[in-house]
Order: structure tokens, then C-alpha cells, then sequence
């Protein structure tokens, strides 16, 4: 049997799955704010952070680690995982001292993880990435290493205020006492890892890809950019690995508390992305990711290391060799719950019955789909700017804006050169067959969605049975099923109307920008 934990933003999740019997045995999830009401982290951040600053308390995923272990081993007798694997949300850090490798060595099973660990840590909180905090780092790194371009060709990615570098260079300012007494600065992806190891894990390089500190072209850090980062940091930071390759058994302390066996492994964990990417069954390069979330991802495997040449997007390792680019726009359900609630209707009005209706209109009716500012492309915008052919209705005002997200999309994503020969949809709106259609058409590319629901905890399970060797292209045959009718194909007439589309769109947002 082989476990796989994801620990999100909102929640900590773990599937097992056994690969004999090819089936996913159990599941488990613990919400912070639901289940975890004394952190006052309703959505697993605490609200109001001052000048762009959202951090989390590290000790709720610690106590939601206990809380789904003793869940899971409700469910089934975890003496048969032979191996662990995980990811977590990219980007955050967590500040500990050099009491931490003696404590997780030696932890106590009669009391809890947290009890243990809070008296290890310098920062009581973590940022994550939805910290917007450190905009003023981020240009002194860069300015330290010769400009944004050069950090992108070494690391994958522009300066990002989320990216761990320039959060931990924030803290080594503001908290010089503290960072000093700082021996490892871990993600959230090596923290969780090496509590459940007993023993500090190493980075696993899609993970460390988020943090301005990695070079992609041999997966160490580098020197310059940790040196610009933050004084003595080298020592700090951990080694770099890959999340395939178990590091360590798994500590006394889960072994006598929840009956894991003493010879059960575990990897290195990765970032929520990478193992999204597995999950969804997307390791190979052709096919791509779109996540319909709040904020909408864009995310795909590549061979080499592509940098995006105009800053926007990420390149992160791919927990099945290669790297995976990653592009983030924020205006995604915010932009289009904001245009449902303007025009006053509902769903439906997305439905694919609803936006048939208006194919004939399909790219005459331009809009540029930014409620407030933008990352992809970056921008303080503060409401759409449209430029329509066709007397305004609901139904071409609604096409018109998912057009604009998906052209959006297209149009940034056009430096990694590939055709998707497939799109997986996944996130909230890839269930309306309306939505669909229109990403079918306007990148010309079939749509499927799969039938897993949490594609990071799948993807960290299907990590641990490949760690412990077996094949990942037959375990995600079995497991990254597309569901039954949900494939959707690109009505190919349509080819020649976007593609005119793109360029006005792209004309239009240089109008703008
Ligand atoms: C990616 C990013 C988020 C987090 C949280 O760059 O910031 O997707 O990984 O899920």
C-alpha cells in the first residue's frame, strides 16, 4: 500500500492506494478551519495581514497530521504502506532552530506532534504564497544578480513575491536575532516530510523550483542568488533531491502510535503543483492542465527547462524527470462571478445550451477579462475593457469574457511552443460543459476531465508506489482515468475565428498595458 499526503492551503488530505488490487482503499482529510476552529484560519490563513503579508501557523498542518493519521488508521491497519510520499502548497517557508532535528528524532508518542515542535520554531508563523509582502526584496535580489532576466535564467522564474527567496530575506531583515538563530529554513513540503521521517529531508527539486533559489540547469542552489538572498544562508538551506527517491524510514513516534510498520519509507515531499501533474495523469509533454480555481492555473510538462520571455511564467521540476511550466492568472472565478452577479443570472447562463447559442458571435466580441489587478500579464486593471461588433446581450457578454480568459491563456502560453494534443480540466467550473467547450475551441484541442477529485494527494500516492518501483505510466493508465462522456471536442470551424481573435485580443491589450 502506498500513502500520499497533500498539504493545501484549506486542507490536509492523504490517500492510500494499493496497487495489487489496483484501487484507491482509503481517504482522509482534515479542513483547518472547519476542523481546526482554535487557529481562527477559517480559509488556512489568518485574515488581515497588513501590507500584503498572509501567513499560517505551521503547528495546525502538525496537529492536522495527527488528526488525519488517526482518521486513516481508523480506516485500515497501516503496517502494509511500505512507502510515503507527499507535496504541499509551494512557496511557504518555515523557520525552525537546531533544536528541531533532535526533537522530530525523539518525538514522544504518548503526546501530540504539536506539544513537541512549537518550541522549535523562530518564526511562530509562515508565510504562503498568497503573500504579496515583498515586493521591495524582490528587487533588491534581483538588482544583486543583474536584473530580473538573469534570475529567470537561472532559477525559472522573474523575482515573485510569493517564491520563498524573497520571503526569507524579508524575515532576515526584519527579525536579524531570529534568523540568526535559525539552523533550517524547510518548506512546507520538507517540514511535514521530515516530521513523519524523524529526521530533516532533503528539498525536492520541483518544489525548491518555487523558491528563486534553484538552478535549473543542475538542481543546486545557487550561489549568487542564495549569497543576494540572505547572509549565511547556504547553511540553512537543505540539500536538493528528487521525490522519487525514498530518504529515510519513518519515525518511532508514528510507527507505535498509528501501526505503520518500522520498514515503511519515505520520499522527499514535492509541491501541490508537481504532484497535481501526476495526478491528473499530465507527466508527459503534449498534454496540458487548466485548473479553474479562484485564481485560474495553466500548467504543462516540458522536456527542457523554457523559460517564459516575458516574466509571467514558472518553471518547476517534474516529479517524472523534466521540468513543468506553471502560469497563475488571478482574474479566473473572481472574473467570472463578478459578470454573472453584473448581469444578474446564474449558472445556467454558462451552461453549454446557453453559449451555443451564441456561437455565431464566437471571437467578434472582445474583452479583456481583468475585475482588479492581474499577474498574467501584470497590471493594476480595474474593471474589463471590452470592444464588441455586435449589440450587447447576456449571452455574448458571458462568451465574450470566457473567451478573453481562455485567449488570455492562449496568448501566454505561446512561449512554451507546444500544441496541446489534449487538455485535462480540472477545479471547480471544469465541471460546466459550457466553459469546456468554449477552452475546447479556443485552443482547438479536445477537453477531458478525470474522475479524481483531489489530483495532489492522488499524485503523491502515485509518486509512492513509483518510488518503490512500480511503472507510473501504467499506474496512471489505471488511475487518471478520463471520467465517462466528460470529452469534449474543438469545433474545428472555429479554428480560423480565434485564431483572428487572438491577434485583436493581443492588439487590445497593448492598448492597456
Ligand atoms: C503556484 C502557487 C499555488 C500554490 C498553492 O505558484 O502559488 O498554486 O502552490 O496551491
Amino acid at each position: 500500500m502506498f500513502l500520499g499526503f497533500d498539504s493545501s492551503t484549506q486542507s490536509l488530505s492523504a490517500i492510500v492506494l494499493d496497487a495489487d488490487q489496483n484501487k484507491i482503499i482509503a481517504e482522509a482529510s482534515v479542513n483547518f478551519g472547519k476542523d481546526l476552529p482554535h487557529y481562527s484560519a477559517p480559509s488556512g490563513f489568518i485574515p488581515g495581514g497588513s501590507s500584503g503579508e498572509v501567513h499560517a501557523d505551521p503547528m495546525m498542518w502538525i496537529e492536522a497530521l495527527d488528526l488525519v493519521l488517526g482518521k486513516l488508521s481508523a480506516q485500515i491497519d497501516l503496517s502494509k504502506v511500505t512507502m510515503i510520499a507527499g507535496s504541499g502548497q509551494q512557496h511557504g517557508s518555515v523557520y525552525v532552530n537546531e533544536s528541531f532535528d533532535s526533537i522530530i528524532a525523539n518525538l514522544d508518542p504518548s503526546s501530540s506532534l504539536k506539544a513537541q515542535l512549537s518550541a522549535s520554531l523562530t518564526r511562530s508563523t509562515s508565510p504562503i504564497w498568497m503573500d504579496t509582502s515583498t515586493g521591495q526584496e524582490c528587487k533588491e535580489i534581483a538588482s544583486a544578480v543583474g536584473g530580473n532576466a538573469e534570475v529567470c535564467a537561472r532559477s525559472g522564474s522573474v523575482m515573485i513575491e510569493r517564491f520563498t527567496g524573497s520571503q526569507i530575506r524579508k524575515f532576515s531583515k526584519q527579525n536579524p536575532s531570529a534568523y540568526a538563530a535559525t539552523s533550517r529554513v524547510h518548506l512546507v513540503s520538507s517540514f511535514i516530510a521530515s516530521v513523519l521521517a524523524g529526521k530533516s529531508l532533503p528539498i525536492d527539486f520541483g518544489d525548491g523550483a518555487g523558491m528563486n533559489l534553484l538552478n535549473l540547469k543542475d538542481l543546486t542552489w545557487d550561489k549568487d542568488l542564495v549569497n543576494a538572498t540572505a547572509s549565511n544562508l547556504t547553511e540553512k538551506l537543505l540539500p536538493t533531491a528528487s521525490c522519487l527517491k525514498p530518504q529515510a524510514t519513518i519515525g518511532s513516534y508514528f510507527i507505535e502510535k498509528y501501526g505503520f510498520s518500522k520498514n515503511c519509507q519515505v520520499c522527499p515531499f514535492t509541491g501541490d503543483n508537481p504532484a497535481s501533474l501526476v495526478g491528473m495523469g499530465a507527466t508527459t509533454p503534449g498534454q496540458v492542465v487548466i485548473s479553474l480555481g479562484t485564481s485560474d492555473t495553466f500548467f504543462a510538462a516540458m522536456a527542457e527547462p523554457k523559460t517564459d520571455p516575458q516574466g509571467f511564467g514558472h518553471v518547476f521540476g517534474n516529479p517524472a524527470g523534466g521540468f513543468m511550466s506553471l502560469i497563475c492568472f488571478r482574474n479566473g472565478s473572481l472574473a467570472r462571478e463578478a459578470l454573472r452577479d453584473e448581469l444578474g443570472v446564474d449558472w445556467s447562463a454558462f451552461d453549454q445550451d446557453a453559449l451555443s447559442s451564441s456561437k455565431s458571435s464566437a471571437g467578434k466580441n472582445l474583452t479583456l477579462p481583468f475585475y482588479g489587478p492581474e499577474i498574467t500579464p501584470r497590471h493594476d486593471f480595474e474593471k474589463p475593457v471590452t470592444e464588441f461588433s455586435e449589440p450587447r446581450t447576456d449571452a455574448i457578454s458571458i462568451r465574450s469574457l470566457l473567451e478573453g480568459q481562455f485567449l488570455n491563456m492562449r496568448l501566454h502560453s505561446q512561449w512554451m511552443g507546444i500544441a496541446p494534443q489534449r487538455i485535462l480540466l480540472t477545479g471547480g467550473a471544469s465541471k460546466n460543459n459550457g466553459i469546456a467547450q468554449i477552452v475546447a475551441d479556443v485552443f482547438q484541442a479536445p477537453v477531458e476531465r478525470l474522475e479524481v477529485a483531489n489530483s495532489a494527494a492522488l499524485g503523491a500516492a502515485l509518486i509512492a508506489a513509483t518510488a518503490a518501483g512500480n511503472n507510473l505510466v501504467n499506474l496512471q493508465s489505471i488511475f487518471c482515468k478520463p471520467s465517462p462522456d466528460s470529452r469534449i471536442l474543438p469545433e474545428t470551424s472555429l479554428a480560423s475565428a480565434y485564431a483572428t481573435a487572438l491577434d485583436a485580443f493581443k492588439r487590445l491589450l497593448q492598448t492597456q498595458i
